[in-house]
């Protein structure tokens, strides 16, 4: 009988009493890509390109190339993605502590919302009534955004453009001013980036990016699986590629969830 706390689990991820819930997007070159208005420069999706494949160029082995933008599918935003958070320190992807990529995670759900009004909001009267229930979000959580929005099939509903932009859930700046105060270690969102859509016309302009990213915490878009998370309880490990200088990138993202 082991009896220290990484022993315990061990054993528990071994009898599953413990299960590893995978919050990642297959990535693909289907995988949709945030589209900006035109004036700004798009980031490519990925594209993959055979090295060898058992064959003259690689007789025994097989491997690929691949391109892609820094924020393709489940993806990590670092704090130097934004200007904001430009002259933060430890602000590039290989520079952040390790400490920092995982963290309890506290899942608020406005799925239900969601399936009225596609641009609903995360508010300060949400979290504070998570929190009635649930506790305080303590520092160094990840707060993930349950929209269900993932469950969404194909790139044109899961972008959801409209002739004005994109329609798609988010957080209310008030919100994220009460979650950089509550020390979070980031946001985490099932939709394409961390902002709503329609966050372009928000006082400031995409608040999940110029306040998280501007108090060096970080964003985690295209998640999925966030229904089978418990609101509190589950501990999230996402740690992006140490890319020097980068800005973010694609990551794997996992929970851990008691059974
Ligand atoms: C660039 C400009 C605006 C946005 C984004 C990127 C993202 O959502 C992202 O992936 O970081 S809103
Ligand atoms: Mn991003």
């Amino acid at each position: 009988m082991s009896s220290s706390l990484l022993s315990q689990l061990a054993d528990a991820l071994g009898n599953g009493s413990v299960e590893v819930v995978d919050l990642t997007q297959p990535l693909s070159p289907e995988t949709p890509v945030i589209e900006l208005p035109p004036i700004f420069a798009p980031s490519p999706g990925l594209s993959m390109q055979v090295i060898s494949q058992y064959n003259d160029a690689g007789p025994a082995w097989y491997w690929n190339t691949i391109t892609l933008g820094e924020h393709t599918g489940t993806h990590f935003d670092a704090p130097i993605h934004w200007i904001t958070g430009a002259q933060l320190a430890n602000n590039t992807t290989d520079t952040i502590p390790a400490r920092r990529f995982v963290g309890p995670a506290c899942v608020i759900d406005i799925s239900d919302r969601v399936a009225e009004n596609e641009d609903t909001l995360l508010t300060v009267e949400d979290i504070q009534s998570w929190e009635a229930e649930h506790g305080l979000i303590p520092a160094g959580a990840w707060l993930l955004l349950r929209t269900d929005w993932s469950k969404r099939q194909g790139r044109d509903a899961f972008l959801n453009a409209g002739e004005d932009g994109p329609h798609s859930p988010g957080f209310h700046p008030g919100a994220v001013r009460l979650l950089a105060e509550r020390d979070v270690l980031g946001v985490g969102v099932e939709t394409v980036g961390t902002d709503a859509g329609q966050a372009a016309t928000f006082d400031p302009p995409f608040p999940a990016h110029n306040i998280m990213q501007g108090s060096g915490r970080f964003g985690l878009a295209s998640l999925t699986n966030l229904d089978r998370l418990p609101p509190t309880g589950a501990i999230v490990i996402a740690a992006p590629l140490k890319l020097v200088n980068g800005s973010g990138s694609p990551v794997r993202v996992l929970a851990l969830v008691s059974r």
